[in-house]
């Protein structure tokens, strides 16, 4: 999963981005450097912790979220004069699962706002629209196109392509009203058929004000005053991206200490991870063998031969069926093989879907 970070210049989004991935990507350079930062959140997950404790093994994996952070002031607005972002964070955005926007909600004064003043509710709407805009070009790019295809088309051949241009035109309608796609009350059907233009209106987005130290106390407010804004489908997390880069350089212990003293909360890396399981409705289970046990995230509802597949292309060909037990039931018991000899192992089909907190044991055959 690919979580990209955007933002106005001097939004704090490569301090975010150094406090996630526990990065040292220079901030602060105003200088519209043009490189991608890229790194991983490792997801922290306790239930893996102790699963881990429990069968020593050579190596502990946690799932993970890659992030990517783009220069900033992204704008499509004026990309009719060539202004538009480069081919390679063009090419970051139509990959990305979800978009992180970081707002700046800080007072200070040694860092100018590119629009003049701080305002998070502006920069939110003007973000949102930039969007909308971005999808709008791509739109009528390919209803020109379609509307030519259509017309030459043989009668036969024209439903399809009438259905799409009707879906389109109406989508058009709905980003000249200023809507995102998520916010167009579209079928399932119709979004899937929409899947191949990436419009980023549609992509889930996490929308982050980035607060300053003298508010983390206020930090529940700020996220339910903005949260009503932002709108349906999107989250809002309000933390002090500098802070927590700093936490980094401290001892476990010595965080947590200043983080209670503050009354910080969770730390970024679980909040975010949580925030982007629930946009995304990911969930994880865990593989335990003897060199490693692992935690993988795949979407909601996904059949057993499917999250076979993510652990090894061999476990899907070759699926017999799987062995299943919660994580906690496990941890009671002590062992797969104590849980085995109990019978307390179910056995599942290629359809089952997978739980979160499911420990699962692959058998194939290959
Ligand atoms: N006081 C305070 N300063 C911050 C905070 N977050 C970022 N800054 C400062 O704001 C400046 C810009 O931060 P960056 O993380 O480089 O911002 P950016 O969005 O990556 O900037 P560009 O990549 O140039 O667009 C730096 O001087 C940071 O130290 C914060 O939470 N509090
Ligand atoms: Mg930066």
């Amino acid at each position: 999963m690919e979580l990209v970070i955007v933002g106005l210049a001097r939004s704090g989004k490569t301090t975010v981005f150094n406090a996630l991935t526990h990065g040292h990507a220079p901030t602060g350079t105003y200088t519209g450097e043009a490189e991608l930062h890229i790194g991983a959140v490792k997801v922290p997950d306790e239930r893996l912790d102790k699963l881990a404790a429990l069968s020593h093994p050579k190596k502990v994996t946690h799932a993970d979220i890659q992030v990517v952070d783009v220069p900033g002031g992204l704008t499509w607005r004026g990309a009719g004069r060539g202004e538009g972002p480069t081919p390679q964070v063009q090419a970051a955005l139509d990959r990305a699962d979800a978009l992180m926007h970081v707002v700046r909600a800080s007072q200070n004064d040694a860092v100018p706002h590119p629009e003049g003043s701080v305002d998070p509710a502006r920069d939110i709407d003007s973000f949102n629209l930039e969007l909308v805009f971005a999808d709008l070009m791509i739109v009528e790019r390919r209803l020109e196109r379609l509307d030519t295809v259509v017309r030459s088309a043989r009668a036969g051949e024209r439903e399809a392509g009438e259905r799409e241009l009707a879906l389109l035109r109406r989508i058009k309608e709905g980003f000249e009203q200023e809507k995102p796609l998520h916010a167009q009350g579209l079928s399932t059907e119709d979004v899937r058929s929409l899947g191949n233009f990436n419009l980023l209106s549609a992509k889930p987005l996490l929308t982050l004000l980035n607060i300053g130290e003298e508010d983390v106390s206020r930090q529940e407010e700020m996220e339910a005053e903005y949260r009503r804004q932002a709108g349906a489908q999107t989250a809002v997390a309000a933390l002090c991206g500098k802070l927590e880069m700093e936490l980094n350089d401290l001892s476990e212990e010595e965080a947590a200490e200043f983080r209670a003293d503050l009354g910080l909360g969770e730390p970024v890396a679980s909040r975010i991870s949580r925030l982007s399981f629930e946009l995304l409705g990911l969930i994880s289970f865990f593989t335990l063998g003897e060199d490693e046990c692992r935690a993988w995230a795949v979407p909601k509802n996904t059949p057993a031969v499917k999250a076979a597949g993510r652990v090894h292309s061999d476990m899907e060909k070759g699926f017999i069926r799987g062995e299943v037990i919660r994580w906690d039931e496990l941890l009671e018991l002590g062992s797969l093989a104590e849980a085995r000899k109990r019978g307390a192992l179910r056995g599942e089909g290629k359809t089952y879907e997978v739980q979160d907190g499911d420990v699962f044991h692959v058998l194939f055959n290959v």
